[in-house]
């Protein structure tokens, strides 16, 4: 398979702006790390990005954090983005932008956009009488009302059907957006673009909810103080939502259309920091706009209503995916069954345990499945993926046992042949006047076509498949070296150290495991950035070839001087460790 070819604008990449009436949990983090990965992958094919997220401060839930604390809205909101940053930079999260909704130049983006739609007279005084539920900050329509009967005290609570959450009613004068005019602009815009949401299963839910018929809107909060005040009329606050969902065009310039960034919008500015950006050609719409399946509505409706209002282009996708959840009920703040990630970075243990953690995340999952978290999996995942397999698989490249020269070995000539750098395919017979076998054009042909199955499947914001492509190539390679046993080898050119045939031998079977290792840390780089590049210092590979463009057979420069540590990335998490902690 050919690799997808280069875009030729900045691609803008967005997760959601998180509340800021808890700390971040593992949902927050999940989303994030899509967004991380992808943007690391694509800046290993060179691919300009922009990486956006940050946080959602106003509203009546941050407000009502803020005032249960005794402490000043701002105030609260202040102590709270610190948190997330620390959070996102434990976890090597780094966005390009790490957006506020207290940020100057977005409340400056709100005003425009309101005034905008005022001036289009999308935006008219109203009454709004309904329901109102607060965590979800969402006016909920009747039908997805219903009653719920505590088992215990006999109380009957109004409940939303959707996300189970209680539900107020509440008669204010607001102002309303006209949603029910993007009814068909939107059927339009859902049929012209037919990955504009993916997976396509909620593109279809999305297109029949529309199709049923679509209200307006309230836009506005009379009762809510902390918020971004209505222009020309301060005794309204804007929706939460509006001001929310505008930060992604805030990021990008509007009411310009030029990225503006400043160093206090910045984070990871520590090792961990990806790459600078530089940002020259607009980047809306943005390409890709990540979120949960519960902010999907606001996200796949009003949003580009809002945008079709304001005369801009819609996103180009919007990708949806599921739940992280604790057996089986979705993990969040209001059901207070988050854990603590550092509990879970102590059981999983050793130098790289964020780099395993963020792996395990991106690999049991996929964008169209609901996943349950467990001990079990951290446990299998570290223990085969990690322990068994890639971090062997390095110790055994770099162990004087088989690598008593501890250097990149020396091959005769016929192997490093350029005809080698692009085999994909293992021809009938080896090769004549070549020490290769048909096992090492195997793997050879394995190494040369898993960059592009990652590539693919990257596209896609498939990390399972990418992670799994790259975990069939250590698999391959792990066969490899147990069927050849390098070990031995190195035992009988001890005994025989002037044997020509078994060096020959020894030299081309470390010299392809190595190939095979260089090129799955590179590929892990996206998702444990700080042990798939220990793992390339430790194999002496120079920064400059750490790309896709090298991800084939051939770039490790034989006769380089690696570095034989021998601790191991991974320590394999016991059986007592990951035994369910007594209640
Ligand atoms: O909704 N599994 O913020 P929020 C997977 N401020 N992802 C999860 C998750 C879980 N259990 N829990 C949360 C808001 N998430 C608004 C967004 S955007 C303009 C405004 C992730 O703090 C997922 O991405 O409630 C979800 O959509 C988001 O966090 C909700 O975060």
């Amino acid at each position: 398979a050919e690799i997808t070819p280069k875009p030729e604008k900045p691609l803008f990449i967005t997760t959601p702006i998180y509340y800021v009436n808890g700390d971040p949990h593992v949902g927050h983090l999940y989303t994030s790390l899509l967004a991380d990965s992808y943007t690391r992958f694509a800046r290993l094919r060179e691919i300009p990005m922009f990486f956006l997220s940050g946080i959602d401060e106003h509203g009546q839930k941050v407000g009502q954090s803020a005032a249960e604390k005794n402490i000043e809205p701002k105030a609260w909101c202040d102590i709270m983005n610190d948190n997330f940053l620390k959070f996102f930079e434990n976890v090597s999260i780094c966005p390009d932008r790490f957006i506020r909704t207290t940020d100057k130049d977005h409340e400056e983006a709100v005003f425009a956009v309101w005034n905008k739609l005022k001036a289009n007279d999308d935006i008219y005084k109203g009454k709004y009488e309904g329901w109102y539920c607060l965590s979800d900050e969402a006016f909920v329509p009747e039908l997805n009302v219903q009653d719920v009967t505590d088992p215990v005290t006999g109380k009957v609570t109004k409940m939303t059907i959707d996300s189970n959450r209680p539900v107020e009613w509440l008669v204010e004068e607001n102002y309303m957006f006209r949603l029910s005019k993007y009814q068909q602009p939107l059927l339009d815009w859902i049929d012209a673009n037919p990955t504009c949401i993916v997976p396509e299963f909620r593109r279809n839910e999305i297109y029949n909810f529309v199709k049923s018929g679509l209200n307006d809107i309230s836009v506005s909060r009379k009762s809510v103080k902390w918020g971004i005040p209505v222009p020309d009329d301060p005794s309204h606050t804007i929706y939460v939502w509006i001001d929310a969902l505008a930060n992604y065009i805030t990021a990008a310039g509007y009411p310009g259309d030029i990225v503006h960034l400043d160093e206090q919008h910045q984070i990871c500015q520590s090792k961990t920091k990806i790459t600078g950006l530089s940002v020259t050609k607009p980047v809306w719409p943005a390409d890709i706009q990540i979120v949960g399946k519960d902010i999907i509505k606001f996200h796949a409706i009003y949003w580009p209503a809002f945008l079709l209002a304001l005369n801009l282009p819609v996103y180009k996708k919007l990708v949806v995916h599921g739940w992280w959840t604790k057996d089986r009920m979705k993990i969040s703040k209001s059901a207070g069954n988050q854990f603590e990630i550092p509990d879970e970075l102590k059981i999983i243990g050793g130098p790289f345990a964020v780099d395993a953690f963020r792996y395990i995340l991106l690999k049991e999952s996929n964008i169209s499945i609901d996943c349950d978290y467990s001990l079990n999996v951290v446990k299998s995942i570290v223990n085969a993926d990690l322990a068994d397999q890639y971090g062997n698989l390095l110790l055994r490249c770099t162990a004087a046992a088989i690598n008593p020269a501890q250097i990149v070995p020396v091959p005769p000539p016929s192997v490093l042949d350029a005809k080698y750098h692009n085999l994909v395919e293992v021809p009938a017979e080896a090769p004549a006047n070549s020490p290769l076998t048909l096992e090492d054009l195997k793997l050879i042909a394995k190494i040369n076509s898993t960059a592009a199955l990652v590539d693919a499947a990257m596209w896609e914001l498939d990390t399972q498949a990418a992670i799994g492509a790259i975990c069939s190539l250590n698999s391959v390679t792990n066969g490899y070296v147990q069927t050849n046993e390098p070990w031995k080898l190195a035992k009988q050119l001890k005994d025989k150290p002037d044997n020509a045939e078994i060096q020959t031998k020894l030299s081309t079977i470390l010299y392809l495991m190595i190939e095979a290792v260089r090129v799955a840390s590179t590929l892990l780089l996206p998702f444990m950035p700080s042990a798939a590049a220990y793992s390339l210092d430790r194999l002496a590979i120079p920064a400059e070839n750490r790309t896709v463009q090298h991800c084939h057979f051939g770039v490790a420069q034989p006769g380089t001087k690696i570095d034989g540590k021998r601790d191991p990335l991974f320590p394999k998490i016991l059986e007592t460790e990951a035994a369910p902690k007594a209640q």
